[in-house]
């Protein structure tokens, strides 16, 4: 499989941590976000949105992170990114989509890039969008030990520490939501999400 995506996307970063958990192999294939070249015919060949990420695995080229890592999970069921009961699940779904569709689209780049042209001032617009979401989980995480959920990391997860991460680059206080800052306590101590970790690939800069 071939990753397409960059270090400090979010996106990306949740597939990465799908493809880490379930012990699979890639090839790494930066798009550089900085020199826009998602928005390229080459990049947007794989990804009409000219975003990142894009996973081709063989012939099928996949787009959406969280698609991706449902096809992840259906194709490659070894350890399972949706685990537990039928509404555990919903519930993993439901708060991967509050940053999915809640969080990370009122403040990708190009919706910033935009904002820029309308004199909002990024960060403000961006900390009050990812607190709004952050809250939501912050009362969602129900699971009786540091996950969310279940008693292991899932899609949800997948989707949570990558936005605390994006938190903190817009400088937020994380411990301002307890329950979430142990969450990614004791996934950080996992070894997919360090190796999966944005400063550990080729292409950061840090
Ligand atoms: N819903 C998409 C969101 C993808 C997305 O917004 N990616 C960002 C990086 S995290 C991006 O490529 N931004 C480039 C831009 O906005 O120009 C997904 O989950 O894959």
């Amino acid at each position: 499989m071939t990753l397409y995506g960059y270090w400090r996307s979010s996106s990306t970063w949740r597939v990465r941590i799908g493809l880490a958990l379930k012990g699979l192999d890639y090839t790494n294939e930066p798009v550089n976000l900085l020199h826009s070249a998602q928005l390229g015919d080459e990049h947007r060949a794989r990804n009409p949105m000219g975003q990142v990420p894009a996973l081709a695995d063989g012939d099928v080229v996949l787009t959406q992170s969280l698609p991706i890592l449902e096809y992840l999970e259906e194709r490659y069921p070894q350890v399972p990114l949706l685990p537990g009961s039928y509404a555990q699940r919903a519930k993993i779904r439901a708060m991967a989509e509050v940053v999915n569709s809640g969080i990370q689209p009122l403040q990708n780049l190009a919706v910033l890039k935009h904002l820029d042209t309308h004199s909002v001032d990024r960060g403000d617009w961006s900390r009050h969008w990812i607190d709004t979401g952050l809250r939501a989980l912050e009362s969602m995480a129900t699971g009786s030990g540091p996950f969310l959920v279940t008693d292991g990391p899932t899609l949800a997860e997948a989707c949570l520490i990558p936005q605390l991460y994006n938190a903190r680059r817009f400088k937020m206080d994380v411990a301002a939501y307890p329950r979430l800052a142990v969450c990614e306590a004791a996934c950080l101590a996992l070894p997919a999400f360090q190796q999966s970790h944005p400063d550990q690939q080729p292409d950061a800069v840090v």
